[in-house]
């Protein structure tokens, strides 16, 4: 099934499809498969709810340029998640850090290994959270097209997991296999065992919350898997070079998702000459702000504190590099340098300068941000085209935040400092409340029929794959 110009041989007939010679590990390949019906339990009771015959799919085969997008309809279930790496670079070597210019690691450092297993089990952990929060999401597909789009994220987030749990269990010996059973026990939400970091505790109980989702919490997963992908480390480095291919789809679905409520809002809004477009059928612009405001706030949190020692020693050690670290210019060591951080100084958001290495979290955050401004561009010319004069915007970066400088002071999205009893009076005008929740979710009513569309949101401009809108993405039973 691999494409000529596949240089890693996949072995697609194995019982984990997979591009790293498992057939030749036999200790590994016993430690996978043990693990793997743990997995198959985990999809069945915490996977998507809706039953369905199938679902047209993009599946990985291989690396290449052919295989890694192979299409066709596939019942859920019986997705076939591999272990799939990007090719290896030759003589690749570290770009930053102490160990700068020395060859990449094949096999994890003794002094590193807790550290390396950190990362990968945060990582890890984030891929089943997101499938157990958006599990109910079928229920009320917008259309056929969508309810694609969604199993389609959620299959690969499984993949991503089979990703981590392969490095757990080829480069970490019993820890690591304890770790990748663990990342099977933790779920979504749950009071006892919970996921690690707080965004992924979040409900995702619409579909709004879900293109806000895979907008601004799968940036976040882009961010960090592209520090990750420049890790040391070589076997992490080529897993998230290869994740990285199957998030742009994930990104896509959050943009262009909310690209299309953001315009059936505004024609709505338009055709009835009135500010509010909720009575006739679509999601309200100022509901639609708040969703923006709460999850790129709690997707700022995922960037950790402002400054970190954690960081600086995964970057020194040559773990977790920068954001295209190999484009930038300088010395790829930051002992030297300073950089400025947010902090609050006398109950005020201000900035202070520290030592660069301590301020990489910013630094992706920063990144993070830009990016971030990026859609909110697309969405205002959206409303500018269809010739409104409202607009939306990120809040200030103080906002609603629970980790880091911001998390002791209340910040409104103009970035103006309150007094609790202040924030709790105008909260409800910022972050969407019970009210504004059971609007969207009214509006939450499947449609299944290929070719017709949920009222809320437009269609979008092209199919799946070359396919129209109007494919029989879905089979029902
Ligand atoms: N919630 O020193 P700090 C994705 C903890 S998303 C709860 O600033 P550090 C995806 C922190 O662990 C990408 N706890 O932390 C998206 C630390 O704990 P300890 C996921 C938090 O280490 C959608 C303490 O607070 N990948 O792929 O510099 C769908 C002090 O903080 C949070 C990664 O994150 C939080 N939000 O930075 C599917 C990459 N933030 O040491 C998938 C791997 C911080 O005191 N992770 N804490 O026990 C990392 O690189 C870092 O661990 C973090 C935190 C950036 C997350």
């Amino acid at each position: 099934m691999s494409g000529s110009e596949d240089m890693t041989a996949a072995d697609y007939q194995d019982k984990i499809p997979n591009n790293v010679g498992l057939a030749d590990d036999r200790r590994l390949q016993r430690a996978l498969e043990s693990w793997q019906p743990g997995f198959r339990d985990w999809w069945a009771e915490m996977g998507p709810e809706l039953p369905t015959e199938d679902v047209y799919l993009r599946t990985a085969v291989n690396v290449g340029r052919e295989g890694w997008a192979h299409f066709g309809h596939v019942p859920v279930s019986e997705y076939r998640w591999g272990v799939f790496l990007a090719e290896p670079r030759p003589d690749r070597r570290i770009a930053f850090g102490e160990h700068k210019g020395e060859p990449v690691w094949q096999k994890v450092p003794g002094e590193y290994r807790s550290a390396l297993q950190r990362l990968i089990v945060i990582q890890g952990d984030t891929e089943p959270a997101s499938v157990e929060q958006q599990r109910r999401l079928g229920h009320t597909a917008p259309s056929l097209y969508d309810l694609r789009n969604l199993f389609q994220v959620n299959v690969e987030e499984g993949r991503h997991l089979w990703a981590m749990v392969y490095l757990l269990h080829a480069f970490f010996g019993r820890e690591g296999r304890e770790e990748a059973g663990e990342l099977l026990r933790r779920n979504s939400g749950s009071e006892d065992s919970p996921r690690i970091l707080g965004a992924f505790n979040e409900e995702t109980p619409d579909w709004l919350s879900f293109f806000m989702f895979t907008y601004f919490t799968d940036r976040d997963g882009k961010y960090q898997l592209g520090t990750l992908k420049e890790s040391g480390f070589d076997p992490l480095s080529r897993t998230c070079e290869f994740m990285l291919k199957e998030e742009a789809h994930h990104m896509f679905v959050g943009t262009t998702g909310i690209d299309r409520v953001v315009a059936r809002t505004a024609r709505l809004m338009v055709d009835n000459d009135t500010d509010d477009a909720g009575p006739h059928g679509a999601v309200p612009l100022h509901v639609i702000q708040k969703y923006l405001n709460f999850h790129y706030s709690v997707s700022l949190d995922l960037f950790g504190g402002e400054t970190s020692t954690n960081v600086a020693n995964y970057f020194s050690a040559g773990l977790k590099g920068r954001w295209q670290e190999e484009r930038r210019k300088d010395d790829h060591r930051l002992t030297d340098m300073g950089a400025y951080v947010d902090t609050v100084e006398d109950g005020q958001p201000s900035q202070v300068e520290v030592e660069a290495l301590t301020a990489l979290n910013t630094d992706l955050r920063d990144e993070y941000v830009t990016d971030c401004e990026s859609g909110v561009k697309r969405w205002n010319r959206i409303l500018e085209e269809a010739g409104l004069p409202q607009r939306l915007a990120l809040p200030h970066r103080g906002f609603n935040r629970y980790v880091g400088a911001f998390s002791g002071i209340n910040v409104s999205p103009a970035g103006e400092v309150l007094t609790d009893r202040e924030w709790d009076a105008r909260k409800a005008a910022w972050l969407p409340t019970d009210a504004d929740k059971a609007l969207v979710a009214s509006l939450m009513r499947p449609v299944y029929e290929p070719g017709k569309i949920a009222s809320w949101l437009e269609p979008p401009r092209n199919g799946i794959n070359g396919k129209p809108f109007d494919y029989e993405y879905v089979h029902f039973l």
